[in-house]
Parts: structure tokens; C-alpha cells; sequence
């Protein structure tokens, strides 16, 4: 079969972050590394720097493919990822859809009604093969007998298949053929490309907000030696640059100091860049050490509040001591952090939200902050649900630009507070400076940052307009 694989279009109306950091979309790789081959793939991004959604129809008819397989993490994107599977179907009768990835995980039903052929849940090694050797025809096996398949009926019954057991190891799967990923480029060698990889699947945390437990359910990791072929692979394939995607880097610290000794005697040490919490920058200095040496230039910390009582509120199982502290830590080694913060949570005051930008800003080299937003399959989604704290369910609203809670505060307001502290940020001389000299990783980093912040207020002013760019 002739497979695409695409993610949802871009929509920088939505969010700030495409240009922020590195990530090219890994499921991806993942999802063609489980087919091909013997089946053909191409990888068509979408949601990259540039407008390409008619890039997307254009593949679709030159490579001739019989499926379009999308990847969607983000639940705002599930309307769009929709629409043009939808519109793909039109242009092109007998076309199959597939879609991936949490939203879809956590709501098949939704994708299912709306027109998509199947729903793949939660992992994709095992199920997606299975699914595209069964509309292949190369296997016998029913679509019923699929684990991990959410599919219609031709009675327009939607059927969801039991879930497929995660995999308990991940030293047999093939490597994510990122060959077949577009170009990303490094922020720190200029010329070179840059890649991604998992070292990790889940978390063990339970941060109210956060759909990651509730997705994977449980933490597992790779092995040492598994990460170490992905390494080596990486640089054989000329990439210079690599962005882990686990949700929290280093949480069993000793495997992550032996993973850095290997990469170093190795010679496998490499730039990378990854999310980490702030308790482990703060109770393991000597590892943030040996992670510079192996490469680590960039982090991103969900420092969230400085509030001792917002903090405890979100479960987020770390004090304002340890955001300062892990600050100070990273620093010492001169890696840069980006810190990520929450506005609007139930219960944060005045104080705790001025408390953000004044600490946040200290205590990162990027300022990010989201709108407080309970997220289709967190604990604070079921909570505000149950108590009827939430009137919209539009996917769109959960944009993380949006104040979504019913608790007497003037959503208008919450939403100008919040613009006014992110402009205190980014129209700051000291930071903008930054961004015209764009010289340095930190510099291009907020160089993209302003771009994406630019892309989205035109955006998002067309919007109001009644133009749409897709
Ligand atoms: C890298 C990343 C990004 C990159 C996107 C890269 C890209 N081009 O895809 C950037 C930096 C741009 C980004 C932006 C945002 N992100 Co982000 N991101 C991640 C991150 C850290 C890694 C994703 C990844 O590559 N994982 C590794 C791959 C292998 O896993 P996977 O994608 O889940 O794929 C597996 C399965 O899901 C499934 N699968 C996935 N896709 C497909 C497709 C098919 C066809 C099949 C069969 C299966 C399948 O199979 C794969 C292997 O089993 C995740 C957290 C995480 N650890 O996954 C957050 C995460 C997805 N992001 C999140 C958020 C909130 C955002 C932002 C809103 C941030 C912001 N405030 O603006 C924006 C939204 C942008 C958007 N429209 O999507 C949330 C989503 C929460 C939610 N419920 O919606 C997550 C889960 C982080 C979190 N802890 O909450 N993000
Ligand atoms: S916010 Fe981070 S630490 Fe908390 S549960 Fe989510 S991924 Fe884990």
C-alpha cells in the first residue's frame, strides 16, 4: 500500500509554539517505521514554518496513495485534522483515513462520526501494521480480531476493538525512519539538521492538568544500549542536533548519568535538548554536570507558579524552593532554560500571577506561560466536569488561550492579564535585543519565539476578520 503520513495543518491562530524549539513530529517516524516496508511511505508535514495544506493534496495525488494517515496529540487540532480528511476524501474517492495520536485515543468516537475510517488507539507499532496489512489484504485477519482499532460498521455502528497491551519492550522495534522527516534546523550549528527522540514513554507524575499519565497510564523506559543505537544511528545519519520527547528527562537519574558516561566514552555525546522537572535539576547538581558534557544545552522546566498553595493545588509535587533552585543549577552549567508557567488556575491570586512574571522572568532565558486549561483526559478535566465548572466543550476553546472555568472570574479579564504578562516579557529591550543579533542558540531561539508571536496576532487578527489562511 501507498501510505502518507501528515500531521494537522498549521494553524498559528492556535498556538505560539511552532518555531519555539526543535521537535520535528516523531510519532510519525515511528508510525512509517512499522510498515514500510513493504509498504511505501512518505512523511508530509504540514504543520511546519509555512502554510501547506495544498501540499498535502498535491502528495496525495503524485505519490497515488491509497491512505492518509494523520498524527494528532493536540485536541484543538481535532476539528481541522477533520476537515481535511474530509476534503482529501472528496478530491479523492476510495482514499482511506487513519488517525492517531492522544486526542483521537482519548475520543475515537468523535473522529469516527465526523468521517474518518479508523481510529488508531494509543500505540502504534503493533496496531498500525496489523491495520495496514489487514486493508492490504495481505493478512486474513478481521478488523474486529485488531486490537487497538477504533473503526464503523457499514451499518454505521462505531466499534472500538479492545486496547492492544503496551509494549513491554522496545528493544525489537525498528528505528523511527526519520530519514523521512523534513529538515529541522539546528539552533546550535548552523547548517546542520536537527532530529528527535524518545527515550522514554509516560509519565510517573500525576500533575492535575496533565493528560500524560492518563494516556500511557504506565512509565516505561528503553534500555541504555537501545538508546545508545539510536544515538549512533542519529549521527550516521548526519543530524547534529537531537530533541528528547520524554516528558520528564531523567527521572531514574542513575540510568540517565550512565546513558551520559556511555554517550561520552562513546563518543556519542551530541547537543540535545529535552523537558526535565525542577526537583531533579535541583536534587541531582553533579548529573546536570555530566549532562552538559554529554551535550544537554536546553531545557525546558514546567516551574508552572511560584505559589506555594497553586503548586500543591496543580499536584505538581515540587516547592517554589526547587524552581529557584533548580535556576540557579542549570545556570551554573549554562543550560538554558525555558520556562513553561500556568495562568488562571482556580484559587491563583493577583499575588501569585504577578509572582509569575516577576520570578519567571528571573529564573528563565524563555518565558513561556499557557492558560490553566483542563485538557481532554486530565484529572482536572474529569473534576470541573463533575462539578459542572466548564460550560464550553468546543475543542478549539482548550487552545490554552482561553480562560475555560466557571469560578466568578471575568474570562475577558483573565485573558488581557495574561497578554499584558507575556508582552511585559517579550517587548522588554533586554530580551528583544536578543532577537535582532540571532547569532547565538538563545538568540535564535527568541528570534523564533517573536516570529511565532507575530504569526499568531496577524493570524488571529484575520481570524477576526472572517479570514481564514489554512
Ligand atoms: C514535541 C512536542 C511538541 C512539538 C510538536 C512537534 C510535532 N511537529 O509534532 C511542539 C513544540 C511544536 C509542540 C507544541 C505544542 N504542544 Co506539544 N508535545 C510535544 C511532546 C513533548 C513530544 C511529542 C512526541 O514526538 N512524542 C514521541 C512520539 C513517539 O509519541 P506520540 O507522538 O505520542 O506517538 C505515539 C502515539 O501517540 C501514536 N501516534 C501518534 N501519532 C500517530 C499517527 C498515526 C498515524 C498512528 C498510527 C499512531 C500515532 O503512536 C506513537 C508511537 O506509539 C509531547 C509530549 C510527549 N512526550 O509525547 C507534547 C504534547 C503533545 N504537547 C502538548 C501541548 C499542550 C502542546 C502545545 C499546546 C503547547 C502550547 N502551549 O502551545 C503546542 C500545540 C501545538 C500543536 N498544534 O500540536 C501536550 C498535549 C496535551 C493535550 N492533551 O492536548 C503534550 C502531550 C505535552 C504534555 N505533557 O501535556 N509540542
Ligand atoms: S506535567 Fe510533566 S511531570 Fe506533571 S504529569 Fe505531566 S508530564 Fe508528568
Amino acid at each position: 500500500m501507498r501510505v502518507i503520513l501528515s500531521t494537522a495543518p498549521a494553524r498559528y491562530w492556535q498556538t505560539t509554539n511552532f518555531m519555539l524549539t526543535n521537535f520535528p513530529p516523531l510519532g510519525l517516524a515511528v508510525a512509517a517505521a512499522a510498515i514500510s516496508p513493504p509498504h511505501e511511505v512518505r512523511i508530509v508535514e504540514n504543520a511546519k514554518h509555512r502554510l501547506k495544506s495544498h501540499d498535502l493534496f498535491r502528495h496525495v495525488k503524485e505519490f497515488r496513495a491509497d491512505v492518509v494517515a494523520f498524527t494528532n496529540n493536540f485536541y484543538p487540532d481535532s476539528l481541522i485534522t477533520q476537515t481535511v480528511a474530509r476534503q482529501l476524501k472528496e478530491a479523492n474517492p476510495g482514499l482511506i483515513t487513519i488517525v492517531g495520536g492522544q486526542a483521537p485515543s482519548f475520543l475515537p468516537e468523535v473522529y469516527l462520526d465526523n468521517g474518518i475510517d479508523y481510529v488508531v488507539l494509543y500505540e502504534a507499532e503493533h496496531t498500525f501494521k496489523a491495520l495496514i496489512d489487514h486493508l492490504a489484504g495481505t493478512t486474513q485477519t478481521d478488523i474486529a480480531d485488531i486490537p487497538g482499532v477504533a473503526w464503523t460498521t457499514r451499518d454505521g455502528e462505531v466499534v472500538l476493538n479492545p486496547r492492544r497491551e503496551l509494549l513491554q519492550t522496545f528493544d525489537d522495534s525498528p528505528m523511527p525512519r526519520r530519514d523521512l522527516l523534513p529538515y529541522y534546523p539546528s539552533v546550535t550549528r548552523k547548517g546542520y539538521a536537527s532530529t528527535a527522540i524518545e527515550m522514554v514513554r509516560g509519565c510517573p507524575y500525576h500533575c492535575k492538568f496533565c493528560t500524560r499519565p492518563t494516556f500511557w497510564g504506565k512509565h516505561r523506559e528503553k534500555s541504555i544500549d537501545r538508546i545508545l543505537d539510536e544515538i549512533a544511528h542519529i549521527k550516521r545519519l548526519g543530524f547534529r542536533e537531537m530533541m528528547v520527547t520524554d516528558d520528564t528527562m531523567a527521572f531514574d537519574h542513575e540510568k540517565m548519568a550512565q546513558l551520559c558516561e556511555e554517550m561520552i566514552r562513546r563518543n556519542l555525546a551530541i547537543p540535545f535538548g529535552g523537558t526535565l522537572r525542577a526537583d531533579t535539576a535541583t536534587n541531582h547538581p553533579d548529573l546536570i554536570k555530566l549532562m552538559r558534557r554529554a551535550g544537554l544545552f536546553f531545557v525546558n522546566v514546567g516551574f508552572e507558579s511560584y505559589s506555594r498553595k497553586a503548586l500543591k493545588d496543580m499536584n505538581k509535587a515540587t516547592t517554589i524552593e526547587k524552581n529557584r533552585q533548580a535556576s540557579e543549577n542549570l545556570r551554573k552549567h549554562g543550560v538554558l532554560i525555558l520556562g513553561s508557567h500556568v495562568y488562571g488556575a482556580p484559587g491563583q491570586t493577583d499575588e501569585d500571577l504577578e509572582l509569575i512574571t516577576r520570578d519567571g522572568m528571573e529564573h528563565c532565558d524563555f518565558f513561556r506561560m499557557n492558560m490553566y486549561t483542563p485538557q481532554v483526559g486530565s484529572a482536572l478535566f474529569y473534576e470541573m466536569t463533575r462539578e459542572g465548572r466548564m460550560p464550553s466543550r468546543n475543542p478549539e476553546m482548550f487552545n490554552q488561550f482561553e480562560y475555560l472555568f466557571d469560578d466568578g472570574r471575568d474570562p475577558q479579564e483573565m485573558k488581557w492579564g495574561f497578554v499584558k504578562r507575556q508582552l511585559q516579557y517579550y517587548l522588554h529591550p533586554s530580551i528583544l535585543k536578543h532577537a535582532v543579533k540571532n547569532q547565538t542558540p538563545k538568540e535564535r531561539i527568541i528570534r523564533r519565539a517573536y516570529l511565532s508571536a507575530v504569526m499568531f496576532t496577524t493570524y488571529r487578527s484575520l481570524r477576526k476578520f472572517g479570514i481564514e489562511i489554512m
